[in-house]
C-alpha cells in the first residue's frame, strides 16, 4: 500500500509557487494547475469542435435525413475523427497525467518548461490539423489517412507536431514520479491511481513512438522525397499506435473509475495488488490488439492473423473484467458499510445517483463492458471478425468503449476538476444532474443503431447507402434509432461544454469547501480512511451483489460470443 507523506517539507527552492487545497489536504503546484487547466480547456475545445461535426455526419449516415454531400460528409468524418479520438482524448488525459503525477502524490511539478513545450505543440498540431482539412478537399483521407492515399505535407506535420508535442509532455510526468520519489512524496508504490497513470503514460510512449514510425515516413512520401512506402507497412505500424492508443484511454479511463468511486462513495480497493495486476496485463498484452485493424489484409498469413487475434490477447481482456469486478465490489463494501445492506442490491438502491461523478461512472462502467468489450472480443476474433470488419457494427462497438465508456468518465471528472483546480463553483447543478444520463443514454441508442444496422449490413464510413438498391424497412428502423440517439447525445455534449464554460468563465475563484456537488455535503475522499479493515472483512458488507452483477455479465458475454459464431455457420451450408 502507498502512503503519501504530507508532513515532510516540500523542495528546498525558494521559488517554489503552491497553494494547499483544504478539501484533499494537499498541496498544488501552480505550475501543475496551470498546466492541468490549459490541457483540459483545450479538451473541451477540441471536442465542442468534434461534436458539431459528430451531429452534422450523423444526420447524414440516418439515411431518411441524408444532410450533407458526399464532399462535406467525408471532410466532417476526418474532422470528427482527429478532435475526438486523438486530440479530446489526449488532451485530457495530459491533464490527467500532471494531476496524477503532481497533486494526487503531493508532489512539485518538475519539468513545467517541458510540459509547456509539449502543450503548445499539441495545440498547433491539433488546430493546425482541423485547419488542413477543412480547406484542402486532399486532406479528405479518414483520421487513419491510410496508404496509398496521400494527404498533403502539413496533414502529416499536424500529427507529427501533435505525437511529438505529447511525447514530451509523457516525458514529463515520468520525471515528476522520479523526483517525487526522490523526494519521498510517497513511500512503497505509487498509489493506485497514479499508478494506471503510469500505466497509461507506459503505454503512451511506445504507442507514439509506432505513430511515428508510419506516419513520418507518409510524411517524407508526402513530400516525394520517399518514392515508396509499403502500405501494408503503413498499417501495421499505424495500428500499433492507434490500438495501444485505444489501451490508453482504457488505463486513464479506469484510474478515473477509481478516483470518482473513491470521491463520490469513498471506497477502498478490496485488494489493490489485485487491480495492480490488471493494469500490468494491459501493459504486456494489449499491444497484441492491433491486429484485428488487419485481418482482411492480404499481405499478413493466417498463422500470423489467428496467433494474434487469440489467447494471449484475452489477458488483456482479462485485465479489464478484474477492475469490472473489483470496482463495483469496492462500491458494495463501501456502502454496505454504511448500513445499506437490505437484500442483493440495497446498496446499490441507495447510491448517490444524482451525483454527476457517480452517475458518470456507473454509466461508463455498464455501457464499457456490456457493450462496448463484449462487441470488441468478437471484433479481435479472427473468425467471426470476418462477420463485422468494416461494417457499422465497428464504430457501434467503439462509440460504447471509448465514447459511453471514456468520454463519459472524463466528464463525470471534470465536475470535479472544476471546484479543485480551476476553483471555480460548478454552475448548473442541477443540468450536471441530468447531464451523464442524457449523453450515456444517446450514446446507448446510437451504438445499438449502429450495431443493429451493421448487423444487416450497412458498412461504415459510407456516405450512401441506398446505390445497392432498396434499404430495408429494418434498417430504416435501426438508423432512426441510431439517429435519435446521435441527437441526444449531442444535446447531453452541449450540456456539458455549457456547465463548464458557465462555471469557469463566472463567477469569483474560491478555494473549494467540499468535494460532492450535489447529494450530501460530507467528504467521502477523506471518509474512506474511515473504512476498516474489519469493515472491510465484515460477513454482513461481503460484495454479493456485485457477485452476481458479474455472473450475469458473463452470461450475455457468452449468448453474444456464441450467437456470433452461429450466425458464421449460417454464411454456408453444408449439406
Ligand atoms: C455526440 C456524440 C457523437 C456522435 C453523434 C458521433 C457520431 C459518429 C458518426 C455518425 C460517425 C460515422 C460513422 C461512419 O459513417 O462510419 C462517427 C465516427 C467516429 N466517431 Fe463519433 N460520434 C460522437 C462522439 C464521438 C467521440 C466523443 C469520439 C471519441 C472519443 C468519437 C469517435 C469516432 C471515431 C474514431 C469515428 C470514426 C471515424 C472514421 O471512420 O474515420 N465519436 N461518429
Ligand atoms: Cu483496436
Amino acid at each position: 500500500m502507498a502512503t503519501l507523506a504530507p508532513t515532510t517539507p516540500w523542495v528546498k527552492d525558494a521559488k517554489d509557487d503552491y497553494r494547499t487545497c483544504p478539501v484533499l489536504t494537499l498541496k498544488v503546484d501552480m505550475h501543475a494547475e496551470r498546466l492541468i487547466i490549459a490541457n483540459a480547456v483545450m479538451a473541451v475545445v477540441v471536442l465542442a469542435i468534434g461534436g458539431l461535426a459528430a451531429l452534422l455526419i450523423a444526420l447524414t449516415r440516418w439515411q431518411a435525413v441524408h444532410l450533407l454531400d458526399a464532399t462535406w460528409f467525408y471532410r466532417l468524418l476526418t474532422l470528427h475523427g482527429i478532435d475526438m479520438l486523438i486530440a479530446w482524448m489526449v488532451f485530457f488525459e495530459m491533464a490527467g497525467l500532471h494531476f496524477g503525477s503532481t497533486v494526487l502524490l503531493n508532489a512539485r511539478h518538475a519539468a513545467p518548461k517541458a510540459a509547456w513545450l509539449g502543450f503548445i505543440m499539441m495545440t498547433v498540431g491539433g488546430l493546425m490539423a482541423n485547419v488542413v482539412v477543412l480547406l484542402d478537399p486532399k486532406n479528405t483521407v479518414a483520421y487513419t489517412a491510410y496508404m496509398p492515399l496521400k494527404a498533403s505535407p502539413l496533414f502529416y506535420l499536424s500529427y507529427i507536431l501533435f505525437a511529438v508535442g505529447a511525447l514530451i509532455a509523457v516525458i514529463t510526468f515520468f520525471i515528476n514520479i522520479v523526483v517525487a520519489k526522490r523526494e519521498k512524496r510517497f513511500e512503497g508504490s505509487l498509489p493506485l491511481v497514479s499508478f494506471g497513470f503510469m500505466t497509461a503514460a507506459i503505454l503512451a510512449t511506445y504507442t507514439l513512438l509506432q505513430g511515428a514510425a508510419a506516419v513520418v515516413p507518409a510524411f517524407l512520401w508526402s513530400l516525394n522525397i520517399l518514392p515508396h512506402f509499403d502500405p501494408g507497412i503503413y498499417r501495421n505500424f499505424f495500428w500499433g499506435f492507434g490500438h495501444p492508443a485505444q489501451q490508453v484511454n482504457l488505463a486513464a479511463m479506469i484510474s478515473i473509475w477509481y478516483a470518482l468511486a473513491q470521491i463520490t462513495i469513498g471506497i477502498r480497493p478490496v485488494n489493490e495488488k489485485f487491480s495492480r495486476l490488471a493494469f500490468v496485463l494491459y501493459l504486456f498484452f494489449i499491444n497484441l490488439g492491433s491486429a484485428h485493424h488487419l485481418l482482411v489484409d492480404p499481405g499478413l498469413s493466417f498463422a500470423w492473423k489467428a496467433v494474434n487475434t487469440s489467447y494471449a490477447m484475452y489477458l488483456a481482456v482479462l485485465g479489464s473484467m478484474m477492475h469490472a469486478f473489483s470496482i463495483p465490489a469496492a462500491m458494495e463494501v463501501a456502502l454496505r458499510a454504511k448500513g445499506f445492506r437490505k437484500g442483493l442490491f440495497g446498496w446499490l438502491r441507495n447510491a448517490p445517483w444524482k451525483e454527476p461523478g457517480f452517475a458518470a461512472m456507473v454509466i461508463s462502467i455498464i455501457i464499457f463492458g456490456w457493450v462496448g468489450g463484449v462487441t470488441g472480443v468478437v471484433i479481435g476474433t479472427e473468425q467471426v471478425n470476418m462477420l463485422v470488419h468494416n461494417t457499422m457494427r465497428l464504430p457501434g462497438h467503439f462509440h460504447a468503449t471509448v465514447v459511453s465508456g471514456t468520454t463519459t468518465a472524463f466528464m463525470g471528472l471534470t465536475y470535479y476538476l472544476i471546484p479543485l483546480i480551476f476553483r471555480k463553483e460548478l454552475k448548473l447543478k442541477k443540468w450536471a444532474t441530468w447531464q451523464p444520463y442524457i449523453f450515456g443514454g444517446g450514446m446507448l441508442l446510437l451504438s445499438l443503431g449502429m450495431i443493429v444496422s451493421g448487423l444487416q449490413g450497412v458498412s461504415r464510413r459510407n456516405w450512401d447507402i441506398t446505390f445497392a438498391g432498396v434499404v430495408p424497412g429494418t434498417i430504416e428502423l435501426s438508423l432512426a434509432v441510431f439517429g435519435i440517439g446521435s441527437i441526444l447525445a449531442v444535446i447531453g455534449g452541449i450540456m456539458f461544454v455549457t456547465i463548464v464554460l458557465t462555471s469557469i468563465l463566472t463567477g469569483p475563484r474560491l478555494e473549494a469547501s467540499k468535494l460532492l456537488l450535489v447529494s450530501g455535503d460530507g467528504n467521502p475522499v477523506l471518509e474512506s480512511t474511515k473504512l476498516t479493515e474489519h469493515d472491510m472483512e465484515a460477513k454482513q458488507n461481503q460484495p454479493k451483489g456485485a457477485f452476481v452483477l458479474v455472473l450475469a455479465f458473463l452470461a450475455w458475454f457468452a449468448i453474444y460470443y456464441f450467437t456470433n459464431w452461429w450466425l458464421l455457420g449460417r454464411t454456408w451450408f453444408i449439406r
